[in-house]
């Protein structure tokens, strides 16, 4: 047998003939549990009131118990006198979990879960605002939820999902969010305790995942969601302006966008703010240096002071973000392509000839050089321009 080929998800029970089972958590014959490397649980099994506990797991091979260190699993004790095992894929194919035969466990009983997972939730959400919760929030979830929701914008909108509370048995139930109209589109993140999550999708649908287990429930989970316009961009032309939406109108509430300006060669990108008018406790822009939010910071603004900025290299982000109330004007900017400037000023000693930058050709804009000029004590410094213009 060889459980590396097993799409392991979740956590499992044990059966022998329909007798519940537990691993065993001594050393296992090569050869036993129909593999060659049987993998056994490598530490005492919890009691219930342990939750949940993490443990290791070996497989016996070349007269060695644990030549095999297998990824280590969670476990947990369920009332009603049996385990549960979060089994994941091991590293290799000739290794199986085992159940032990010597411990069947004639006395368990199965705890009817207080509900059963038929329970309706989930389901395609279009409205442009609205609340999304877990069942019967505020009052504790069922055991053995699954719900999926996606929230489904149309035009050019995005869906914006903001998680307002939070609280599930952190070892076992728990919240994912997907980029896409269902679970197998990118994944965003898994939620499990509050943090003031947001999620945004890239295009039209977002979906939510929420999981229960046969056990222990809470309160569940509170989210906001809103349509949003989407903007930002990639911008490769050598000039050209950006604004915040509706520009100059009002931007929408809830805007997160982010422009990429990219330049090619040795260019470099400048950016001039002309107008910015926003809500200057809530609602920002900011600047980078690179290709995305993740590079250098540039910048954080909030108000007009006729700011400019210019990329080290090619690349130059800006990214706007409104909060959910309270809208101004926005901004607006000009974007140029430029040559990095050369290095101007310096110290010269004796004589000789310097010019501004890219003399007979024009100066560049915004340069500023100082040159220092000195001479051997006793003599001094005859200055002369030659030209002017
Ligand atoms: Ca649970
Ligand atoms: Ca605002």
């Amino acid at each position: 047998m060889c459980d590396r080929d097993v799409n392991w998800f979740g956590w499992y029970r044990l059966f022998i003939h329909g007798q519940s089972a537990q691993m065993p958590n001594t050393c296992i014959d090569e050869y036993k549990c129909g593999t060659h490397a049987p993998l056994w649980l490598n530490g005492e099994h919890p009691k219930v009131e342990d939750g949940v506990v993490t443990r290791g797991v070996c497989g016996h091979w070349n007269n060695n118990c644990c030549y095999y260190n297998s990824t280590p699993i969670r476990v947990k004790a369920c009332p009603g006198n049996y385990y549960v095992y979060e089994f994941v894929r091991p590293f290799m194919c000739a290794v199986a979990y085992c159940a032990d035969v010597g411990n069947i466990n004639t006395i368990y009983t199965t705890i009817t879960p207080e509900t059963n997972s038929s329970e309706p939730c989930g389901g395609n959400l279009t409205d442009w605002r609205g609340v999304l919760l877990s069942p019967r929030y505020p009052n504790n979830y069922p055991n053995n939820a699954q719900c999926t929701w996606t929230i489904h914008s149309t035009g050019n909108t995005t869906v914006s999902l903001i998680f307002t509370d939070v609280d599930l048995e952190t070892c076992c139930d728990y919240i994912k969010v997907y980029d896409g109209p269902s679970t197998l589109h990118p994944f965003l993140g898994e939620i499990q305790e509050y943090r003031n999550q947001s999620f945004r999708s890239s295009s039209n649908d977002l979906t939510v995942l929420f999981y229960s287990d046969h056990s222990v429930t809470h309160r569940g989970f509170h989210a906001n969601w809103v349509f949003i316009e989407s903007c930002g961009g990639y911008m490769t032309d050598w000039m050209g302006d950006l604004s915040s939406p509706w520009y100059p109108n009002n931007y929408p509430d809830n805007s997160y966008c982010t422009w990429t300006i990219h330049s090619t060669g040795n260019m470099t990108v400048s950016l001039n703010f002309t107008d910015v008018v926003l809500e200057t406790c809530c609602d920002y822009i900011k600047v980078y240096d690179g290709p995305s939010t993740h590079h250098h910071l540039l910048g954080e603004i909030r108000e007009y002071r006729n700011q400019s900025f210019r990329s080290s290299s090619n690349d130059l982000t800006v990214l706007f973000y409104s909060d959910s109330s309270v809208t101004r004007r926005g901004f607006h900017a000009n974007w140029v392509f430029v040559v990095p400037q050369p290095e101007c000023g310096g110290h010269l000693y004796g004589s000789g000839l310097f010019s501004s930058p890219n003399y007979p050709n024009y100066y560049h804009d915004n340069a500023y050089c100082v040159w220092y000029l000195s001479a051997e004590q006793g003599q001094r410094i005859f200055l002369t321009f030659a030209d002017v213009q």
